[in-house]
């Protein structure tokens, strides 16, 4: 079997940052890669990662010096393949550790190794990021069984979810359909602590030790802004399978405190449930948040989830125009939203509302809505995001041609993956854009600042 390193990119954003305080900026640890790995090692592949995330905050947003880690990581671990994680926020930081990378090895005349990327981005636009990156291979899609393939030395053009420079034929990717046959993440292959450092929790300014998790992957909606549903079949745990891997996590991290990465808990309500009695049966010993649809919350689902530990919900409520939620395929109705929040208020769960301006055909009583709508649910804390038509989503897709001439530059693409493109969709005259932007940010500034001081 060859010998695998896998590159997690820092963050654009943590390039420079000098003085980070994890307490106030948690960063999340990168589960499904270490799950990734653990699955590869426990298949009898040898492979370390390098959290350059980890590495650049620790040292002080210095690349270069985050860089010397990886070299040193790489001259003592040797590896044969060196494998790539990124989704398009993590674009350039990829492709400047990559350069990094390739000029370490040719400049001490080692051996090259074997340079492949996964993930989203990869994922999503194959030729263009062999465009954007020289990598040997891409792994569109599901990354345990191609790349365990992979490292068994199995010839690349026959691994489904392979893709090769040139190719025009991408064979159609692997999923793994049981997900309780992967075993759970083996975090000592990262430095774990660094990530359950007390940090601030947006739910209720306590100080705690948290780290997430994933019950599912994949969604089952196709809300038109979102990339979520890009690849991933949906599919979940059981009950007995999520609760070994959160009690593997809590012995192994000493933390009882998670949050769940899946897009939404309600579109496994059953099985979600299922785990909710299990963890009452038990006595309660965690504390979670979780992603829910307006649409999936009723009252005896909420009371169930508070029993079981659930200490705050995230809900994208997205609009207070039902027009645009619909222009959005967002499937949840503003009613939906208000009936969410008052039950949340009475039901004493915390919740985090997210809205999104800038979209198509957005007018000014649209956002005047929005505010209403903020207004009316009070939600513990807020978040109002400008729109940018993400790679993956069908907005993307029905609007490339408008979006694509504005991408220069690997930054460009980059700040796209961000949701901090400048393009503007909106229909309203730019300046009345910018007041309600500002006036919605304002309220959010206020809402959140009540919660910080609670
Ligand atoms: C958790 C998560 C995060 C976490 C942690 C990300 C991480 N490093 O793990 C955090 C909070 C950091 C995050 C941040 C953001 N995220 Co996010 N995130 C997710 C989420 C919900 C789950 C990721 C996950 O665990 N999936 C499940 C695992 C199994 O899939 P996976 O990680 O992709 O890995 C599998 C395959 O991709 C593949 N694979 C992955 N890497 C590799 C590498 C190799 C070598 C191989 C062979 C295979 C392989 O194998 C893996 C196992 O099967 C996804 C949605 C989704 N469904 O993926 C969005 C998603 C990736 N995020 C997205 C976005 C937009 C963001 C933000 C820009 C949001 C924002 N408003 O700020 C920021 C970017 C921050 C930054 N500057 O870096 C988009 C990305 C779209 C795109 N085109 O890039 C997604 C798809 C969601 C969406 N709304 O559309 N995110
Ligand atoms: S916004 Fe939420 S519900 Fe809609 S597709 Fe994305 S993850 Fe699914």
């Amino acid at each position: 079997m060859m010998r695998l390193l896998i590159v997690i990119p820092w963050s654009p954003f943590h390039v420079g940052l000098k003085d980070f305080d994890f307490a106030q900026m948690p960063e999340r640890a990168p589960e499904s890669m270490v799950a990734l790995a653990t699955f590869l090692r426990e298949k009898g592949a040898e492979v370390a990662v390098a959290d350059m995330q980890c590495h650049l905050l620790q040292c002080q947003g210095d690349t270069a010096q985050a860089l010397q880690r990886l070299y040193a990581q790489c001259n003592e671990w040797k590896p044969e393949v060196i494998g790539f994680s990124f989704f398009t926020a993590r674009l350039k930081p990829a492709a400047d550790i990559f350069e990094g990378l390739r000029n370490h090895f040719l400049s001490h005349r080692l051996p090259l190794p074997l340079m492949i990327a996964g993930g989203v981005h990869a994922t999503l636009l194959p030729q263009l990021t062999f465009q954007q990156i020289p990598f040997d291979a891409l792994i569109v899609g599901e990354g345990e069984m191609p790349l365990w393939q992979l490292l068994r030395g199995e010839d690349m053009n026959e691994i489904p979810g392979v893709v090769l420079p040139g190719a025009n034929r991408i064979t159609p990717p692997q999923v793994v359909e049981h997900l309780d046959e992967l075993p759970p993440a083996d975090w000592s292959l990262i430095d774990f602590p660094f990530y359950t450092q007390p940090a601030h929790l947006i739910s209720s300014g306590r100080l705690d030790a948290v780290l997430p998790v994933t019950f599912g992957r994949g969604c089952n909606y196709r809300c038109n802004f979102c990339a979520h549903a890009c690849f991933l079949k949906p599919r979940c745990h059981s009950a007995e399978g999520f609760l070994r891997k959160l009690d593997a996590y809590a012995a192994q991290c000493h933390v009882n405190t998670f949050l769940l990465q899946d897009s939404s808990i309600g579109n496994y309500k059953k099985e979600w449930a299922a785990v909710c009695q299990a963890l009452i049966a038990r006595g309660t010993p965690y504390r979670w948040w979780a992603n829910l649809r307006a649409n999936q919350a009723d009252r005896e689902f909420l009371e169930l989830l508070k029993r079981a530990g659930c200490i705050k919900l995230f809900f994208g409520f997205e609009s207070g125009s039902q027009r645009v939620l619909d222009r959005m395929n967002k499937r949840i109705t503003v009613e939906q939203c208000r009936e969410t929040a008052r039950l949340c208020h009475e039901l004493d769960i915390p919740f985090y509302a997210s809205f999104i301006v800038n979209y198509f055909g957005e007018t000014e009583e649209d956002l005047a809505l929005t505010e209403q709508l903020i207004l009316q649910t009070r939600p513990t804390s807020v978040a109002v995001n400008t729109f940018s038509p993400i790679p993956g989503s069908k907005d993307y897709d029905a609007h490339r041609d408008e979006i694509v001439p504005h991408l220069n530059s690997l930054d460009d693409w980059t700040m796209l993956g961000c949701l901090y493109s400048q393009l503007y969709f909106s229909h309203l005259p730019k300046e009345r854009f910018d007041y309600w932007r500002q006036r919605l940010r304002n309220l959010r500034q206020t809402i959140n600042a009540h919660e910080d001081s609670d």
